[in-house]
């Protein structure tokens, strides 16, 4: 029987400064992400787009260094109720982005599921600030740290409990880019990160070797957050923060391979595609690709 999956977009681009990533889920459905699915072992329901409301020219950073924090939140409660709806009826949620801010309601749904949730942060970044930490005072550098329960209580508290997941749970894959305030909280909570030093000295293999089988030891499911700029801008091009020195496509798509023989993912999202700084589609073709790797192209 085939699995049932849901795909939700979120034109979300108010947790940065940049526009174009609300064009992120239309680009990966251009990409033929449905097409891709649906020769696998899978029926897809694609829902649409959760609305998001348009910036209102002054993209101001209000209540405590949160640039658009109402709009931000209003939006991540819909985007957590409809992926809440959708396990509840059985169904895999795919939530395709839009800025990482959507990472708080896609874990705020998934969360309610599982007593101990495990979740791999494959990115460049820790999105571990808060409004007290972030240099930027964009909510995209903040989700992780808004779903250990760190951070403004209109972020925090989506469905009603937080926090939402545990620092030990987490494992972060591919970081290079972090702020003082997020080294300090992954040593203050001990935090599993592989940065690329560790990727570049153990090798992708044994990274996820580790990761996969710590997390299926403590955890009831496992949620994937990737953005996009967890991979090298050289090929990865079409994200708004970029940071040199990256993950290839070959040791993300790799990494996808094992994560599909895992078998241990229960949700999973993907983030950070701006289109408009991207060469012809190349970044969401990308997206495409290991979202095809990642749900058992090649295995089935
Ligand atoms: N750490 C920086 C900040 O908080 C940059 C964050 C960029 N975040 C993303 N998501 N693109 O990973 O502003
Ligand atoms: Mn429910
Ligand atoms: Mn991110
Ligand atoms: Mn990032």
């Amino acid at each position: 029987m085939k699995q049932n999956m849901s795909i939700i977009g979120v034109p979300m681009d108010l947790g940065q400064n940049r526009r174009g990533v609300d064009m992120g889920p239309s680009a990966i459905r251009y990409a033929g992400v449905t097409e891709r699915l649906e020769n696998l072992q899978y029926h897809i329901s694609d829902l649409g787009n959760v609305p998001v409301s348009r910036p209102d020219g002054k993209n101001e950073v209000q209540d405590g260094n949160l640039r658009n924090l109402q709009q931000v939140a209003e939006s991540n409660q819909k985007l957590a109720e409809l992926v809440d709806q959708e396990m509840e009826k059985g169904s895999f949620p795919l939530v395709l982005g839009g800025d990482h801010s959507i990472a708080i309601g896609s874990l705020a749904g998934v969360a309610k599921h599982h007593e101990n949730l495990g979740v791999i942060w494959y990115d460049a970044h820790g999105d571990l600030n808060s409004g007290d930490t972030s240099p930027s005072g964009n909510i995209h550098g903040m989700p992780l740290a808004v779903s250990l329960g760190i951070g403004h209580e209109k972020l925090t508290t989506i469905l009603d409990y937080t926090p939402k997941v545990k620092p030990e749970n987490v494992v972060i894959i591919g970081a290079r880019s972090l702020d003082p305030g997020e080294r300090e909280l992954i040593q203050e909570k001990g935090m599993n990160v592989y940065s690329m030093h560790e990727i570049d000295r153990m090798g992708m293999s044994q990274v996820m070797n580790e990761a996969i089988e710590y997390l299926r030891e403590r955890t009831d499911g496992v949620h994937l957050s990737l953005d996009l700029d967890g991979l090298d801008p050289e090929e990865a091009p079409g994200v708004g923060t970029p940071v040199i020195g990256g993950l290839s496509y070959r040791e993300s798509h790799l990494a996808m391979e094992m994560l599909a023989e895992s078998e241990i993912l229960t949700s999973a999202e993907f983030v950070e595609v701006n289109p408009i700084l991207d060469d012809k589609n190349k970044t969401a073709t990308m997206a495409v690709g290991l979202i095809g790797t990642l749900f058992g192209e090649k295995l089935k």
